[in-house]
């Protein structure tokens, strides 16, 4: 099967929310065929008429990298058919086994066409906010390969942002929680994320310069989650709260 194919059953599960067998092992595709394999398959979705909205690094901290097995930075690409409202009542329908971890968002205020480091994220980021992701993996049992959660898109499939505020608060070591019908089901640290969220965006843009793809100005990029993932059920408020950001949420039906 060649990454053509291996990309459209990985869109078609992800379309009809229908788990797929890991893929990577029998058809022997490589790091390097998994980013093209994401690659065709947000290529369908743009024929489709969607749009790129953003990024996601996804095992940037410990507790996803237990939680999953693998312990390798990823990243995968956003669009606005997975864009959530705040509040907004989703149903689960949609997808086949998700579930949310608590996020920390950045808004692209100029093109990033190169490596950055640290010192220079103001020039390229005017703000952030507190989000939730929700992640599907097309995979059975939510179980995957490296090489088979990158050609997945890195189990992307929704999220949601909340109010945006300025870059000036330090946000390397602040409380961050996901909340499920007010109960707090995961907490940890934002410095749980590559030591600072803001070390994501450096590493983002040393991994899509490399790709040769431009972060654009207007796009958003997720940090990765600073605890586990949680599944979703029916009929729930789900919250992250971010200290000094704030609060976002959705409805389960
Ligand atoms: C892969 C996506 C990981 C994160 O924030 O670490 C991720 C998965 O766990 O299915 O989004």
């Amino acid at each position: 099967m060649n990454n053509e194919e291996i990309a459209e059953i990985l869109d078609q599960a992800a379309k009809n929310a229908t788990a797929t067998q890991q893929l990577a092992e029998k058809h022997e595709f490589t790091l390097e065929d998994a980013y093209d394999i994401q690659r065709l398959s947000i290529d369908k979705r743009l024929a489709r008429g969607e749009e790129i909205t953003g990024f996601k690094l996804g095992f940037t901290s410990r507790a996803k990298m237990e939680q999953m097995g693998v312990h390798d930075l990823i990243w995968g690409i956003l669009t606005n058919e997975m864009e959530l409202q705040p509040q907004e009542e989703v149903s689960l329908d949609r997808w086949i086994h998700p579930r949310a971890e608590p996020e920390i968002a950045f808004r692209i205020s100029k093109d990033i066409e190169e490596s950055i480091g640290l010192k220079d994220i103001h020039k390229y980021v005017d703000a952030m906010a507190p989000a939730l992701e929700i992640i599907d993996s097309r995979y059975e049992n939510f179980k995957f390969s490296l090489e088979d959660v990158v050609a997945d898109n890195c189990s992307s499939t929704g999220y949601v942002i909340g109010d945006w505020v300025d870059l000036n608060t330090e946000i390397s070591d602040l409380n961050i929680d996901l909340r499920i019908n007010n109960e707090v089901i995961q907490e940890g640290k934002t410095s749980a994320i590559l030591n600072n969220p803001l070390q994501s965006l450096v590493e983002l843009s040393r991994l899509a310069s490399k790709a040769g793809i431009k972060v654009q100005k207007g796009q958003v990029v997720l940090a990765g989650a600073a605890t586990a993932a949680s599944y979703l059920e029916k009929n729930q408020h789900i919250e992250t709260q971010v200290e000094k950001l704030g609060k976002v949420s959705f409805k389960t039906k």
